[in-house]
């Protein structure tokens, strides 16, 4: 089963596909997850004729039907340092050290994985919408992840695309300023679908890439499979709701391992397109934020 919403002139409307049908959706999302994980039927409406092709071609400028993020999540988390790659990565690009070893090494190694609060539903965008680079970045790079979405008990009820676009100047200044470099007004992509566990099978084996567009060229592409992920899902999880009752929908973004370099920063007017195995392709235009 996989979910999304589209929006029209500011009214948004669930569906549903099931067996390569579309429905409305007669509850909203999280309902609809949490019952289909309980093998309850899920409320449908009539069967409608969408050409989703079509309308997933069309961005936030388009003045009628079109995409935008498969539901409000009250809370998104992320995970990081969670491949080898973005260890390497974050090591050569980053200074800060402890006792001789960079905070992402040690992260990368330790029992505890770092769990980062990212966001709220109004920081993030849908498929078609814009993604940002704060007004006071220089280097913003987007991180095509894994994401989940889970229940107030951890299990998780969906899959779905994120993009955890990050301020990398501002952690890389000072690993303090972590919150200002993932949370601000458009730092966070989902969707465009919500796939149920029954059709992704296994998340140990989806692929992951990226490409970064400008003015018609590809400057940027990179991949990864989730098989190289060090740690699992389940683990990730437990960490992030120990002691920390989270809300049912919650989301959690399970580490990029795609790091584009310090010359290939987002700019404005970029087109981010991300991929990943049975969950579709997400595509964002790319905004600078005003002071
Ligand atoms: O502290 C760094 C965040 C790392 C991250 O977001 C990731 O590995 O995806
Ligand atoms: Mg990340």
């Amino acid at each position: 089963m996989k979910i999304f919403r589209l929006i029209n002139n500011g009214w948004t409307s669930n569906f549903v596909t099931i067996n390569n049908n579309v429905y409305v959706l007669m509850t909203d999302p999280v309902t609809a997850l949490k019952m289909h994980a309980e093998g309850k039927e899920i409320p449908i409406g009539p069967k409608v004729e969408l050409n989703l092709d079509e309308i997933l071609n069309r961005d936030y400028t388009f003045r009628g039907l079109r995409f935008t993020k498969p539901y409000d999540p009250l809370e998104v988390w992320g995970s990081g340092i969670v491949y080898e790659v973005a260890r390497a990565r974050y090591t050569e690009e980053d200074v800060a050290t402890i006792k001789g070893k960079t905070i992402y090494e040690l992260v990368y190694d330790a029992e505890r994985p770092e769990i980062f609060f990212k966001g709220t539903a109004n920081r993030c965008v849908g498929h078609g919408e814009p993604i940002a680079i704060r007004a006071d970045s220089e280097w913003t790079l987007p991180e095509p992840e894994l994401g989940v979405v889970i229940d107030s008990t951890g299990k998780i009820l969906a899959y779905t695309i994120v993009d955890d676009v990050s301020a990398r100047d501002l952690e890389a200044q000072n690993p303090l300023y972590l919150p200002q470099s993932k949370i601000y007004n458009g730092s966070c992509a989902i969707g465009p679908f919500l796939v149920t566990p029954d059709e992704v099978g296994n998340p140990y084996n989806l692929d992951i890439s990226m490409r970064i567009i400008r003015n018609g060229q590809v400057i940027y592409e990179g991949g990864i499979n989730t098989s190289k992920m060090r740690r699992r899902i389940e683990e990730q999880i437990k960490y992030l709701i120990r002691n920390n009752n989270v809300p049912d929908g919650t989301l959690l973004t399970t580490g990029t391992a795609v790091v584009p370099g310090r010359d290939k920063g987002l700019k404005h007017g970029d087109i981010v397109e991300i991929t990943i195995t049975k969950l579709g392709t997400q595509r964002t235009p790319v905004i600078k934020l005003s002071l």
